[in-house]
């Protein structure tokens, strides 16, 4: 055989090599994670959040934790421990909160934090797919003179140092060529002082933020019909779950367990008929998704292969989160970026196959 002629066979042998393997089911990894192993070794997971927060992060008066960011923390526990109990809540303040990812205090963050390219990249994380879409806007005074945001030109704003608010809010004056005195406050409890007091004209935050604010805004200030959210939003804020960059499968898992909670909601699955699915699943995406069927699908993240099952049975779908914590602050889903993909949102998860 002359050599032109094997050349020719090794190149269409390469060819079909390619073409099979992007036919082929996916390679999975099988590398372990070390903090997957901490975790379990542990058998609790420790979830940095807020604590002041409605809707996302709160302490309640009798000490007990809830929002949205709460019941992601449980639903890992749950597909982790296989029990949403199973969580030590690490209170993560603004400016903390990636020191203490980075120094192994938590396991993982949750803790209304917006995915940027700069925390992202410079700071050595990764980051889930979003749970809630937010952006930034300005609270005042119901009985203010303000309508838009940019009336606020020479006024005070109060604002949470170590935050993506600090920055957009230095952006969206210095934009416009206005001016504002910053009333830097470490945390919400500092900011509602300082409006309480007039020390504040402007309350800036994370919508999702000012909005529970506004819903626990004290009776002796007016409660809440005493503040107004304007209307304009300054900027984006994706917020979602961060882990440290160096644990790929760990960082999988978490994105999995919140991708599954999408995927549950669009194959209406949900905590009140998750066992019957997974006893007999309706179709395979279902099936796929519980691990659940003949023969389940093993995706190699190194937990249970019916982790949704503990997820979707202890904490729920990503609607009945939503409902269960966002909604009672007044924050709808229906028309908002956080409605499904199928209801024009951007809630949309990738297959699970
Ligand atoms: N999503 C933004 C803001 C999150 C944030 O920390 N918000 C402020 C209020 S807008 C806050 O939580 N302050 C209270 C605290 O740190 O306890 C980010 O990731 O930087």
């Amino acid at each position: 055989m002359g050599s032109k002629f094997i050349r020719a066979m090794l190149a269409s042998f390469a060819v079909l090599g390619i073409a099979l393997a992007a036919c082929s089911s996916d390679d999975t990894s099988s590398a372990g994670s070390a903090t997957l192993k901490d975790v379990t070794d542990r058998g609790v997971l420790n979830c940095g959040v807020k604590d002041s927060q409605p809707g996302f992060g709160f302490m309640t008066p009798s000490g007990v934790m809830e929002g949205n960011d709460v019941e992601y923390c449980k639903a890992i526990a749950a597909a982790v421990l296989g029990d949403a109990s199973k969580v030590k809540y690490v209170p993560a303040s603004a400016s903390a909160r990636f020191d203490i990812l980075a120094a192994k205090e938590i396991d993982v963050l949750i803790r209304t934090t917006t995915w940027t390219a700069s925390r992202d990249i410079n700071l050595k994380t990764t980051f889930a797919h979003t749970t809630f879409y937010d952006g930034q806007g300005m609270m005042v005074k119901a009985n203010s003179k303000f309508g838009k945001t940019s009336d606020l030109n020479g006024a005070t704003i109060c604002v949470t140092t170590g935050t993506t608010t600090e920055q957009n809010l230095e952006d969206f004056f210095a934009d416009r060529g206005l001016a504002y005195t910053a009333l830097a406050v470490a945390n919400d409890a500092e900011s509602q002082a300082a409006f309480l007091q007039d020390r504040c004209d402007g309350w800036t935050g994370d919508k999702s933020n000012l909005a529970g604010q506004r819903s626990a805004y004290p009776v002796d200030g007016g409660g809440p019909a005493a503040l107004r959210v304007l209307p304009d939003t300054l900027s984006k804020e994706p917020l979602g779950p961060v882990t440290r960059e160096d644990d790929a499968l760990w960082s999988q898992i978490v994105d999995w367990v919140v991708l599954g909670t999408i995927l549950a909601e669009e194959f209406g699955v949900d905590s009140s008929n998750v066992a019957a699915q997974s006893a007999n699943p309706k179709n395979k995406d279902v099936a796929r998704l519980l691990g659940a069927g003949a023969e389940p699908t093993e995706f190699n993240l190194g937990i249970s292969a019916t982790f949704m099952q503990d997820v979707i049975s202890q904490v729920g779908n990503f609607g009945e989160i939503y409902a269960k914590t966002i909604e009672p602050i007044g924050l709808a889903r229906a028309g908002s970026l956080n409605a499904s993909w199928k209801d024009g949102g951007l809630i949309y998860a990738p297959p699970m196959r």
